[in-house]
């Protein structure tokens, strides 16, 4: 069974790949995505580590001249997906969405080097640069404010969370104009956003366009920024990462040091002492989301966790059988299969879980692994799963499930 399970995840990750770059899957996204390769290429070194650094190289191909790592490189336009390169409309070559997503790839490729230290030296030599200038756009792009910020939802990777809710409200998605939508053609549209937030979404989009896909203006005048307390732990948790792959490599990395002290000072801003919980937060005018979300669990990747998040966390999770809920079950948002309002999520779960072994909390990873891997082993390797009856929802096949298969659940 399990072996089965294994060949089945290598499959999913010689289908999707592309010849250097892997689709999340096919159909409902027929392009590369930032953190999703991260994922890949930690499950592609299991078992083809040239492999797992050729979807770092190609990835960090298409950064921009800023630092930027863009969220979607669209190598081959495919009318399957909207929004397509007409609309991002950023003039970079390949084209590229406008925005970036969770910088996980420094993390992943720490992982990875340490799978074969030999064969990945040189290999990381070449990116090192590359990671550093990305995680330096981060702090001078988006923590001018202190935590890391988002200029739309889909740079959180966590797109309809409840997170975002206060800062959707103040965008105006009523002129963006006709559009047809192509995630609800391929799943089931009960499973994903609603048209309100698309329009939302294409409308932060147009306004990207409209001053040139300049960032420090978006981040100044844009109709959307919030704190993203995902990404400030992915990002602590990154800089940490790339510190020790640069004391490999012999750089002096007292650059970044400085970037992770700065962000992790800044944590108590992201902090809802009326939640008792890390929460987003409106960065225009300073208001809290007042919802526990995925995000402020990822604090435990960045060994951030305190006995009062801990509650809470095993709170949400005991209401639940499969993993950790996306949303928080006991609130009136909760949505066990709307797409981030509920579900569980495999690779998120693998993230968290890497936290808990850090802290030396084995028990908690074994639970997340074991609890991650009767859903996939009950339903297949789906992009997540309700988290009550373990149903697949949204797309199969899925490329970041398998890698966690391969690396961690199965
Ligand atoms: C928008 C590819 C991506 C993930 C995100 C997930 C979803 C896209 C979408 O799919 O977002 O970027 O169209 O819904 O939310 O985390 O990277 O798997």
């Amino acid at each position: 069974m399990t072996m089965d399970l294994h060949e089945q995840a290598r499959q999913i990750l010689r289908g999707n790949d592309r010849g250097g770059y892997t689709l999340p899957t096919h159909g409902l996204y027929p392009y590369q995505w930032n953190w999703d390769s991260a994922f890949a290429a930690w499950g592609f070194a299991t078992f083809d580590i040239a492999r797992a650094w050729d979807e770092f190289d190609t990835l960090l191909a298409s950064q921009w001249d800023t630092g930027m790592v863009p969220h979607i490189i669209f190598h081959e336009v495919d009318p399957s997906y909207f929004p397509g390169p007409d609309v991002w409309s950023t003039g970079q070559s390949p084209a590229t969405s406008g925005i970036s997503q969770p910088p996980v790839a420094a993390t992943m490729a720490r992982l990875v080097w340490e799978m074969d230290k030999a064969a990945g030296h040189d290999r990381l030599a070449e990116i090192y640069p590359k990671l550093v200038a990305w995680h330096r756009w981060w702090h001078e792009v988006r923590c001018v404010h202190g935590p890391a910020a988002i200029i739309h939802p889909w740079e959180s990777g966590r797109d309809n969370c409840p997170d975002w809710d206060i800062g959707m409200d103040g965008v105006d998605g009523s002129r963006v104009g006709p559009y047809t939508r192509r995630d609800t053609g391929h799943v089931d549209p009960s499973m994903r956003p609603h048209k309100e937030q698309y329009d939302r979404y294409i409308a932060m989009v147009q306004f990207g366009v409209s001053v040139g896909w300049d960032q420090r203006q978006i981040v100044a005048d844009g109709p959307f920024l919030m704190a993203d307390p995902g990404i400030t732990f992915i990002l602590l948790r990154a800089h940490a990462d790339l510190i020790v792959l640069g004391e490999v490599l012999g750089h002096d990395t007292s650059e970044i040091e400085g970037w992770a002290a700065q962000l992790r000072s800044a944590l108590p801003e992201i902090w809802n002492a009326d939640l008792g919980a890390y929460d987003a937060r409106n960065l225009r005018n300073g208001r809290f989301a007042g919802v526990l979300g995925s995000g402020a669990l990822l604090a435990y990747v960045a060994d951030a966790g305190n006995p009062t998040l801990d509650e809470h966390l095993i709170r949400v999770w005991d209401a639940v059988s499969y993993g950790i809920p996306s949303a928080d079950p006991q609130a009136d948002i909760f949505d066990a299969r709307r797409y981030w309002r509920g579900p569980s999520w495999p690779f998120l779960n693998a993230l968290i879980a890497l936290g808990f072994r850090e802290m030396g909390r084995h028990d908690l990873d074994a639970r997340l692994r074991r609890e991650t891997a009767q859903a996939i082993a009950k339903n297949g390797f789906a992009e997540y799963f309700d988290p009550h009856d373990a149903t697949a929802c949204g797309g199969a096949n899925f490329t970041w499930t398998a890698a966690i298969w391969l690396t961690w659940a199965g």
